[in-house]
């Protein structure tokens, strides 16, 4: 027998303090990506070997600005977005509000962190970039910044999880509504990602920076960063992964295809996104080949709940464009609605996901991995990952979010779109000029204007890469036109009263194994196990920590 649970609790009203902190938090997170994008311009006009970043105040050198972009873009814009984004959704889905107190404090945290990490970078003490990998030593205040940034995901994460918990208690025996699932999931992994983050920056970077110890372990610390810096590639994506599933669909006019393989998906990226990590360090010394052979294969393994979500997703808008009177094979995706900005940055941010998946399978692969690794190409994989399908998916989100938060109505609905196409166009033709720079030996974190060896070859893909960059820039200056007049201009009254809530193809099983798929418990166990075995061999061989190197500032 199959009925329907607890998927949609009516009457869910958000109060204003709670509304308040969301709406906080998702400004700190686009403020952050204005800034990010402005240096983003400077980096990619940098390819073309144009130097506007001489003009930025207090910019001293590319590396301090290629810090800027990489910490505010990858770190402050995607915990921020998090934090905001998948309370509302847990909170939604389970008709039961998350902590305000912990919500402002969630927010407080990161403020913090932002000012802390901040300072060093804006002083020159902390141009090590988003990775600060060691021998390369910031001020001991970039470290603690980036600290309380992981802290503040552990509040967000315990203040779900307490929701969570409550829910079960007046709720025994019902299903866990998906999109709660998926929200917590999401936190779950990252619970699990984050610690070798945390065990590097609390137990060697902080002493190593206030010379309370002084050496460094650089391969201890690279393979500590790399236990979390894959996994946080899907803790950018999976809230995008949240919006593709169970609000898509709904503004698409679609369904999601399946409750239980929803599920599936994300479990599959609580087990497998952690155990993957030495696909970054194919070419570090004192990893073993065999241990990299099991990273790379549980890699394709980490594909795969991407791939269903490829199918699922276009499923979905399959529904919705059929049911505009879309027909034949491909008809179907015209008839979308073209004009819902929300809509049409998600799909947009799709598309160039396709891509993006693409090169994370030819970077995954060890062998081809040798040709590209530090070259542009790696950049040109991120900016159709991280760089468009996160953002624009986040910018879509943003485009009925806002207006929900503030009770205000979008402003410049068509230039919202626009915003959308123009930084669609410029992210592929920026990757077009990094990708075919980078499978030319084009290196990546490199001053193109300094560089004594660039090869004539390099100039068409540098000249790309920089148009490409300028052509984002253009699209994300239109966004955060629309995004500040709606914050400030906006008319009250018409502004969305819910979240677009996604009604499911086939609703939650209420008995079978699928029942299972709700014990985060042992999904978190069987994490654990698999990460023992993905990371304790090597631990195992290469501890005690080897303290080998001093530090060095040379920028
Ligand atoms: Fe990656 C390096 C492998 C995904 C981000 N990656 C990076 C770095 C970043 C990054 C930032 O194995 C650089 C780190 C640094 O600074 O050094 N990556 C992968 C693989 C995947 C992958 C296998 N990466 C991501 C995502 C990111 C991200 C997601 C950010 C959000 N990546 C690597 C490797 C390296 C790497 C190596 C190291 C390279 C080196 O040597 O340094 C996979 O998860 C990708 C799976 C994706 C798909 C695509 C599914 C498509 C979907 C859209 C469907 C479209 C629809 C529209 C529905 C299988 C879901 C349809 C409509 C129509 C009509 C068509
Ligand atoms: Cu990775």
């Amino acid at each position: 027998m199959r009925t329907p649970v607890v998927a949609n609790p009516a009457g869910f009203v958000l109060p204003d303090s709670h509304r308040r902190a969301i709406l906080c938090m998702i400004v700190l997170s686009f403020a952050a990506l204005f800034i990010g994008v402005v240096n983003g311009l400077g980096q990619a006009l940098n390819y073309a070997r144009v130097d506007i970043l001489q003009y930025f105040p207090g910019m001293r050198t590319y590396y301090q600005g290629l810090t800027v972009h990489g910490v505010v873009n990858a770190i402050v814009f995607t915990f921020a977005f998090a934090a905001g984004f998948l309370s509302l959704t847990t909170s939604r889905a389970l008709g039961r509000l998350v902590n305000d107190k912990l919500l402002w404090t969630i927010f407080g945290t990161m403020v913090l962190g932002v000012l802390l990490a901040g300072y060093a970078i804006v002083t020159g003490q902390g141009s090590v970039l988003y990775t600060f990998y060691p021998p390369l030593m910031a001020h001991w205040s970039f470290y603690l910044g980036l600290a309380l940034l992981v802290v503040s995901t552990w509040i967000t994460a315990a203040a779900l999880m307490i929701t969570l918990l409550g829910w079960r208690k007046d709720n025994p025996g019902v299903r866990i509504p998906l999109m709660a699932f998926i929200s917590v999931a999401t936190y779950a992994m990252w619970t699990l990602a984050s610690v070798g983050i945390a065990v590097s920056v609390v137990g060697l970077l902080i002493p190593w920076s206030m010379g309370l110890i002084s050496h460094s372990d650089p391969l201890l610390s690279r393979t500590l960063f790399w236990y979390s810096g894959h996994p946080i590639v899907y803790f950018w994506l999976l809230p995008a992964y949240v919006s593709w599933y169970t609000m898509v669909p709904k503004h698409a006019g679609g369904l999601l295809f399946s409750d239980s393989l929803t599920r599936v998906v994300f479990i599959m990226f609580l087990l497998l996104s952690i155990p993957t990590g030495f696909h970054h360090q194919y070419t570090d010394p004192g990893i073993t080949v065999g241990m990299k052979a099991l990273h790379a294969g549980l890699t394709f393994g980490i594909f795969f709940p991407s791939m269903v979500t490829a199918f699922s997703v276009m499923f979905a808008l399959e529904i919705g464009g059929r049911r505009r009177g879309g027909t034949g094979l491909v008809n179907w995706f015209a008839k979308l609605d073209w004009g819902n900005p929300a809509l049409v940055a998600q799909i947009l941010a799709m598309l160039t996901f396709t891509l993006g998946g693409i090169t994370g399978l030819i970077n995954a692969s060890y062998s081809m991995n040798m040709s590209i690794h530090n070259t542009a190409w790696v950049p040109g994989h991120f900016h159709m990952t991280v760089g468009s399908a996160v953002t624009m998916s986040f910018m879509g989100i943003a485009f009925w979010l806002v207006p929900y938060l503030t009770r205000r109505d979008l402003v410049g609905r068509g230039l919202a779109l626009a915003s959308q196409w123009v930084y669609f166009i410029g992210v592929l033709v920026m990757a077009r000029g990094l990708i075919s720079g980078g499978v030319d030996g084009m290196p990546r974190r490199t001053n193109m204007l300094e560089a004594a060896y660039g090869k004539p070859s390099w100039e068409l893909a540098g000249m790309l890469t920089g148009l490409g960059g300028t052509l984002m820039f253009i699209g994300g200056m239109l966004f955060f036109a629309v995004f500040a007049a709606t914050l400030f201009f906006g008319r009250k009254g018409g502004a969305p009263t819910d979240v677009p809530f996604t009604v499911t193809a086939t609703p939650p099983e209420t008995r079978g194994w699928q029942v299972k798929l709700d014990s985060f418990r042992w999904w978190m166990l069987a994490a654990v196990v698999l990460i023992l075995i993905a990371y304790g061999p090597f631990l195992v061989q290469y501890l005690p920590a080897s303290f080998m190197s001093p530090g060095y500032r040379f920028y």
